[in-house]
């Protein structure tokens, strides 16, 4: 349930108010004298569960309609609308939750157990009791994410053509090599935030409130408990994890360095040995793959240039349109010409990405995901491009919603996205409080495990890469590709929650915002800005997820997974060779497996769901670490006689403080 929108704000899993009982005569109690909400007398818990799946179900298009017009059309009406559904959803959740009260303690199917404490985690934003609050928490989330998607930097602010957005902001630091020029782009972007710092520290009072009236000590508690364990275990579980993939990550780390000195003489690292955050190809430093060309082990080992081939693709689409006009065609028309280019381009593009799920057994997309989908960026208005994945329904109308372009990172994505997207369609058939991932991180997992098998030998029979060699210095080259995504990412995928859990425990004070990011990027990813961020900044904020109030822990989590999901597949698949060049494209048996665990949801522990399909029912990095073992090895020689590793500047006590993984409360019996 609370992933319909894997990525979105709210993320609202169940809907606003049953609207349907709105029709049906929802007056006021008080004056027919009827029972509140239309409450049955002598409900079971498994009838009121019934009922909540139904009114659920009943209420949630009208929900879904109103995010995804403010997210594809943001203006202040969509804003008010998707304010107010969201506020209807959470009106109706807290009254759910008051009606499951009456069981506590009471015999009950484990089904309709696990189905009310699913029902108490389905929403990343817990809504306080006080209505007033309520309007007020749900009207700041709207805006924040909808400045987020209409954020837009002008380097001179008399003249609008020096106006930039995210993704012409994310293109200088894909391409450019430029000191300055990446600089500007960066410290540009970062502007976008800094007027959403007051808001957000009222939104984390009045979702803190929230979660203190639902019985959990803070809203980063209640965010910790959907694993079906304490919120205690489940942090010290993400320590362990990164402890096993922290060696690699410091070795990529060290030789990434090494090329960026070498690249940019005294200015390639920061004091302590970390690296610069404007320099590393991406807004985020989260992923790395656009220094490719200056990081690529052996640059005569073949090509594996996704991104060029795209282009291509997208320029002779573009040019069959264009033979057919006349040359001296008015602008318009020309603009005309390549919207429609760009979106055949995403449309290819997606459509390769179907048939890899397609080739597993999975059926094809309906024909509305087609219609309905926003493939590219619109031209006429704002939106916001990050992408996620949407069922309106839960009866077939899924949709994605990106700004595609043609890249690499943009063609994985679309995997990434296909992957939630058939989740949803597998689980359709469960109840709706079980139409979830088995946790969030399995979500999303899912099409990243599909991105690991997208192996060079599979590149190459797609036609997105040339003739590939079969030796070392290919294999080191591809692993490299795959690491610059995936091993990059892994300390970014903690510390943005580390940063959530603290301003959320109370920990991170609102004067130490940007102090306690900084420290907390320092500590575990090892970068650092190049030039000073004071607290007159809200550097939190320029990431997606902040302002959408998506709990970011799912996303580490699925980093681990995606390598125990990607080995069970090769397994199932027969395989038998080394992991890292497996792929299971085409494999029936593989993609039946794969289903049976979709389809299943949210009905059951995780850990059962997880047993399933690998044999084991927990998280292991292991498969990560065996699929790297080349690079890792590599990586080791590379950095031979270099000082590995990075210092953290020194602070004052308190955000040192705050770079402690946040203390989980003990369980509240919860989870
Ligand atoms: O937000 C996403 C997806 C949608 S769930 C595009 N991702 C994270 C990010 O972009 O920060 C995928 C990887 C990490
Ligand atoms: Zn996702």
């Amino acid at each position: 349930m609370s992933h319909r929108r894997h990525s979105p704000p709210l993320r609202a899993a169940f809907l606003a108010c049953v609207c349907a009982l709105a029709i049906a005569g929802c007056k006021d109690a008080s004056r027919t004298g009827q029972q509140a909400d239309n409450v049955p007398k002598d409900e079971t818990a498994d009838e009121f569960i019934a009922r909540v799946n139904r009114e659920y179900k009943e209420m949630y298009p009208e929900f879904t309609s109103s995010q995804w017009l403010s997210s594809t059309y943001i203006n202040d009406d969509t804003k008010l609308l998707a304010a107010k559904g969201n506020e209807r959803f959470l009106t109706q959740l807290k009254r759910w939750l008051e009606q499951a009260k009456r069981f506590e303690g009471q015999k009950m199917s484990p089904a309709t157990a696990r189905a009310i404490n699913l029902l108490k985690l389905g929403t990343s934003m817990p809504p306080p009791k006080d209505p007033a609050k309520l309007t007020e928490l749900t009207a700041i989330a709207t805006d924040l994410e909808g400045q987020y998607g209409a954020g837009t930097w002008c380097r001179d602010k008399s003249d609008p053509k020096s106006c930039r957005q995210l993704g012409d902001l994310e293109e200088v630091l894909r391409n450019s090599r430029d000191y300055d020029e990446q600089l500007q782009a960066w410290q540009g972007w970062h502007t976008i935030a800094q007027p959403m710092r007051g808001e957000y520290q009222r939104f984390a009072e009045l979702v803190n409130e929230g979660a203190r009236d639902m019985g959990y000590a803070d809203a980063g508690e209640m965010w910790r408990s959907g694993y079906d364990m304490s919120p205690t275990e489940f942090a010290a579980e993400t320590d362990r994890l990164w402890g096993q993939v922290k060696p690699l990550y410091e070795q990529l780390h060290c030789y990434a360095r090494t090329k960026l000195e070498a690249k940019y003489p005294d200015k390639g690292s920061v004091a302590g040995g970390l690296l610069p955050a404007h320099l590393m190809g991406n807004m985020w430093q989260q992923d790395w793959s656009n220094l490719w060309p200056m990081l690529v082990p052996f640059p005569d080992a073949g090509d594996l240039n996704i991104t060029a081939t795209l282009e291509k693709q997208y320029q002779a689409g573009l040019n069959d349109l264009l033979i057919q006009e006349n040359e001296t065609m008015p602008a318009e028309r020309e603009a005309d010409i390549v919207h429609r280019a760009q979106l055949d381009q995403a449309r290819r593009m997606t459509e390769r990405a179907q048939d890899f799920y397609t080739s597993l057994g999975m059926p094809k997309l309906p024909a509305s995901y087609w219609e309905k989908s926003q493939l590219i960026k619109p031209r006429d208005r704002d939106v916001v491009c990050h992408a996620s994945a949407w069922d309106m329904n839960m009866s077939g109308d899924v949709r994605t919603k990106m700004c595609i372009k043609p890249n690499e990172e943009d063609f994985t994505t679309i995997y990434h996205e296909l992957g939630h997207i058939y989740y949803d369609l597998a689980y359709n058939k469960q109840p709706p409080l079980f139409q979830n991932g088995a946790n969030d991180g399995f979500h999303e997992a899912i099409g990243d495990t599909i991105v690991l098998a997208m192996t060079p030998r599979y590149l190459q029979s797609i036609g997105l890469v040339g003739e590939q060699k079969e030796n070392q210095e290919a294999l080191i080259n591809s692993q490299m590709r795959m690491a610059l995504a995936k091993v990059s990412f892994l300390p970014f995928g903690l510390m943005i929650d580390r940063w959530r859990w603290g301003v959320f425990d109370g920990s991170i004070k609102p004067g130490d915002y940007n102090k306690a990011w900084w420290r907390l990027k320092a500590q575990y990813q090892g970068v650092a800005p190049a030039t000073p961020r004071g607290e007159e900044f809200f550097d939190p904020g320029a990431k997606y997820h902040v302002p959408g109030n998506t709990p970011y822990t799912r996303y580490f989590l699925s980093h681990i997974l995606q390598f125990q999901f990607y080995k069970a597949l090769c397994d199932a698949s027969g395989y038998k060779g080394p992991l890292y060049a497996c792929s299971f494209y085409g494999n029936k048996v593989a993609g039946q497996k794969f289903w049976a665990m979709l389809d299943k949801g949210a009905s059951q522990p995780w850990q059962s769901t997880m047993r399933e399909l690998t044999g084991n029912g927990k998280l292991d990095a292991a498969p990560m670490l065996e699929y790297f073992a080349p690079l890792q090895t590599w990586l080791k020689q590379q950095n031979e006689g270099r000082t590995c590793g990075w210092t953290v500047p020194a602070a004052n006590p308190q955000a040192a403080q705050a770079t402690k993984p946040a203390k989980a409360k003990p369980a509240t019996g919860k989870s």
